[in-house]
């Protein structure tokens, strides 16, 4: 049970409104927050008030309205900033979310660089977003891509790392939590190494901010790119944090309005930063949304969330290693909330089908990390993602949800 001290999971679940849902005439049990966590009222109210009484669009009006978006829409950016620890606001980039902003410093900052010799350094346990958006430079420019292995217990193989990285290593890129596995890499210690050599390392946070304490400046990281969505906020919104001075030396990625000082046929002067990354209306309910979304994180303390999750994970592991035939796929010393495994007589998807009969609902399938189920051999693996709002009786349902599953293919 919930040994937390002072953690009330139970006051946290009546922010979240969709908690109280029922699902095939059970009550729901949200186990797919690595996919996308749910929202709790301060964010819907936020959105909800600004298209009420608070929207326009922003950086455009000086009417009163545009001018109280604007200022909403800056707060949400400020906020990022504090919850990053950014050294300034100018580093940090609204973009509609992780895979944007890896791309955007593919194309933007590795793009001109590279050429034929040159290496991007990521590893074997990336979600799709950290390794596409590198093939496709790498095929642009001539560049090549290496890839550091990972071990059967989901870690990765950091004297591999030291080997790989070298004189032609450009950029690392790196993920600060594995979707599929769950491990927590040690950023710490590679952003160290890499720039022991002048490599500038970009870091996917996109599982680790809901669940991490995240200090840009402690980490010493280049890049930082995260999405609300997973982050109690709403979807189509991102954020890129960059280092000032690698940012501004960065051309723009995309065209447009308010990403401009001034255009004419002849020329056009790029605006400063972080606006020239920022081209066309943004997302303005979205930003205001996170910045809601991080604010109530910070009322609870990401230390309480980071310690309730641990307890749930220690919990759900230890119950997952209890049922005959069920394999974890991934088991790092150091993770996150989730546990992905697999069942010997059931495909995943059918687990996923059965568990949501039971008001279950979790993610199956290759969780777009195709590569870590091709290094385990599995086609797929059933995935259970935590939050701050699941329970210890959550995981009970889960567990015998599952064993229910085997009965009924056995
Ligand atoms: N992972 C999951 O179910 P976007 O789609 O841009 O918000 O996030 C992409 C992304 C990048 N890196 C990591 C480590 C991720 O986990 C994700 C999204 C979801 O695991 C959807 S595939």
């Amino acid at each position: 049970m919930n040994n937390v001290a002072q953690y009330d999971v139970e006051s946290i679940r009546n922010d979240f409104p969709i908690l109280g849902e029922k699902i095939h005439g059970r009550p729901l049990v949200y186990l797919d927050n690595a996919a996308s966590s749910q929202h709790p009222a301060q964010v819907i109210n936020a959105i909800k008030e600004l298209y009420e009484s608070g929207y326009s669009n922003i950086h455009r009006g000086v009417h009163q309205l545009s001018q109280d978006a604007t200022k909403a829409y800056e707060n949400a950016r400020a906020t990022v900033r504090g919850f990053i620890h950014a050294d300034c606001i100018h580093e940090i980039v609204f973009t509609s979310g992780t895979t944007e902003s890896i791309n955007l410093v593919a194309q933007s900052y590795a793009r001109p660089l590279l050429k034929k010799g040159d290496e991007i350094l990521i590893t074997h346990m990336e979600h799709h977003s950290n390794i596409v958006p590198w093939q496709m430079v790498c095929e642009q420019t001539g560049a090549e891509l290496k890839v550091v292995p990972i071990s059967d217990r989901g870690e990765l193989e950091l004297d591999c790392f030291s080997e790989l990285l070298c004189e032609r290593t450009k950029l690392v890129a790196v993920g600060h939590v594995s979707n599929a596995l769950g491990t927590v890499n040690p950023i710490k210690r590679i952003i160290d190494m890499a720039h022991a050599l002048n490599v500038p390392v970009l870091v996917d946070g996109a599982q680790a901010v809901p669940h991490i304490p995240v200090n840009v400046q402690d980490l010493d990281c280049d890049f930082y790119a995260f999405s609300g969505h997973k982050l109690y906020g709403p979807t189509g919104i991102g954020v890129l944090y960059g280092k000032e001075n690698i940012l501004s030396k960065m051309p723009p990625y995309k065209g447009g309005g308010d990403m401009i000082l001034s255009v004419s046929f002849e020329k056009t002067e790029y605006n400063a930063l972080p606006y020239k990354f920022e081209a066309g209306t943004p997302n303005i309910a979205g930003a205001i949304g996170l910045g809601a979304a991080i604010e109530y994180v910070q009322n609870i303390g990401l230390g309480a969330i980071a310690a309730h999750e641990h307890g749930l994970l220690e919990y759900a592991t230890s119950k997952l290693r209890q049922i005959d035939g069920l394999r974890i796929i991934g088991e790092a010393e150091q993770k996150a909330g989730l546990v992905s495994f697999v069942l010997d007589q059931v495909h995943p998807h059918d687990i996923g089908t059965m568990l949501d009969m039971e008001g279950v609902a979790i993610r199956t399938g290759h969780h777009c990390a195709q590569p870590v189920m091709e290094y385990f051999k599995v086609p797929a693996t059933a995935r259970a993602s935590f939050a701050m709002y699941n329970t210890f009786e959550e995981i009970d349902v889960l567990a015998e949800s599952i064993n229910k599953t085997i009965g009924m293919f056995s």
